[in-house]
C-alpha cells in the first residue's frame, strides 16, 4: 500500500509540474575540448545549476570549436544567440579593452595574489564594463599562468627569443608582449597542434594543462616556465538573455558560476605538479629557472604603449600595478 500511495503520489508530482516546468535549455560555449580548464568549469556549472534550479534550467555545453572560434562565441553571446560562454580572457580583448589590464606581464605574483584582485573592486569594475558591449560578466576561472614552448632551443632569457615564429591569441596585447621581447608573433585562433606539427610556427604560450591535454610535448621540445601573464577565463553570459531572466534566477545563476569557478581554479592548481612531472617524463626540455628579469625589462615600456591608451584603460593599469606591487 505505502508503494502504491508513493508511486501515485510521484505521478500526481510529475503531471502537476509538467506544464510550468519546461526546462530553459543554456547553449555554453567553450573552444577547448572536454578535459580542458573551460570544459571543467562548464561541466561543473552544469552540474551545479541543473540540481539547484530543479529542472529549470539544462545546459548544453558546446565545446571543441562546435560554434566556432573564442572570438565567434563572443559575437554570438552579444547577439543573444549562444546564453553563456567561458572564454580565455585573450581574444576577449578586441571587444573590451578593458579586459587587457588582467593580461598584463608579470603583473600578479602569484595565484593568490590574482584571486584578491580579480574577485575584489578591481575585478568587478571590469565585469560590469562589459554591460556596454552585451555581456554580463559573471566570474573568472582561469587557464592559469602561461609558459613558452619551443622547438628550436632552449629559452633561459628574454635575447634567447629572438627571431622565434610564436604563435599568439588573436589580441592585440598578446601580439605587443611578443613583438617586445623580440619574437616574430603570429597570432592565430585555437587550436594549433598542426601549425606546430608541420612547422609552420616554432612555438606557443599555454599554461601546462594545455601541454598535456593537447599532447603538445610530441610537437614542442622545449618549454620555458615564463609564467608571463596569468590567464584568466571570463565567464560570461549575454546581456540581451539575461535581461529576460527575474532577479531570482540572475542569482541563482552567478551564484552557481561563481562556485564553478572557484572549484576549476582549484582543480587546476592541484593538477599543476603532476603535469609538471609527466611533461618532464614525456621528454620536454623544461626550464624551470629562467632569467625572468630580462623578460621584464624588454616589456618594461608595454604600460605606455597604444593598447593602454585609452584613459579608462590607463586609469585601471595604474591602480592594477598599485595594487600589485
Ligand atoms: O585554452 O588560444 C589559447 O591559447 C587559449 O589559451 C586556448 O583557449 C586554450
Amino acid at each position: 500500500m505505502k508503494h502504491i500511495l508513493l508511486l501515485f503520489s510521484c505521478l500526481l508530482s510529475f503531471f502537476i509540474s509538467q506544464p510550468s516546468q519546461a526546462a530553459q535549455e543554456i547553449k555554453l560555449g567553450v573552444v577547448t575540448k572536454p578535459g580542458s580548464a573551460q570544459n571543467i568549469v562548464a561541466g561543473k556549472f552544469k552540474e551545479i545549476l541543473e540540481k539547484v534550479s530543479d529542472g529549470k534550467y539544462t545546459v548544453k555545453v558546446y565545446h571543441s570549436k562546435s560554434l566556432g572560434n573564442e572570438t565567434e562565441i563572443l559575437q554570438q553571446i552579444q547577439m543573444g544567440t549562444v546564453q553563456m560562454g567561458v572564454i580565455t580572457v585573450g581574444p576577449f580583448d578586441t571587444f573590451a579593452p578593458l579586459v587587457r589590464v588582467i593580461n598584463y606581464p608579470f603583473l600578479f605574483k602569484d595565484n593568490q595574489q590574482a584571486d584578491l584582485i580579480l574577485d575584489g573592486p578591481l575585478g568587478d569594475e571590469i565585469l560590469s564594463d562589459l554591460e556596454k558591449v552585451g555581456f554580463k560578466g559573471l566570474a573568472f576561472s582561469e587557464n592559469g599562468f602561461r609558459n613558452l614552448t619551443n622547438n628550436k632551443r632552449p629559452v633561459k632569457t628574454a635575447a634567447d627569443v629572438k627571431g622565434l615564429k610564436i604563435r599568439v591569441m588573436a589580441s592585440p596585447l598578446h601580439k605587443s608582449i611578443w613583438q617586445a621581447l623580440g619574437a616574430n608573433p603570429t597570432p592565430m585562433p585555437w587550436p594549433i597542434y598542426s601549425e606546430l606539427e608541420q612547422g609552420v610556427i616554432d612555438g606557443q604560450e599555454n599554461p601546462l594543462w594545455v601541454m598535456e591535454v593537447y599532447k603538445f610535448y610530441e610537437v614542442q621540445k622545449y618549454m620555458t616556465m615564463s609564467r608571463h601573464v596569468y590567464s584568466a577565463h571570463i565567464d560570461v553570459a549575454s546581456l540581451m538573455w539575461w535581461q529576460t531572466l527575474t532577479p531570482e534566477d540572475r542569482k541563482m545563476i552567478t551564484q552557481a558560476m561563481v562556485e564553478a569557478s572557484r572549484f576549476q581554479r582549484k582543480d587546476n592548481r592541484d593538477k599543476d605538479g603532476a603535469r609538471l612531472a609527466l611533461l618532464k617524463e614525456k621528454g620536454m626540455v623544461i626550464e624551470e629557472q629562467p632569467d625572468i628579469a630580462s623578460f621584464r625589462d624588454k616589456v618594461a615600456t608595454l604600460k605606455n604603449m597604444d593598447i593602454y591608451q585609452e584613459p579608462k584603460v590607463q586609469a585601471l593599469l595604474l591602480k592594477m600595478l598599485e595594487a600589485t606591487k
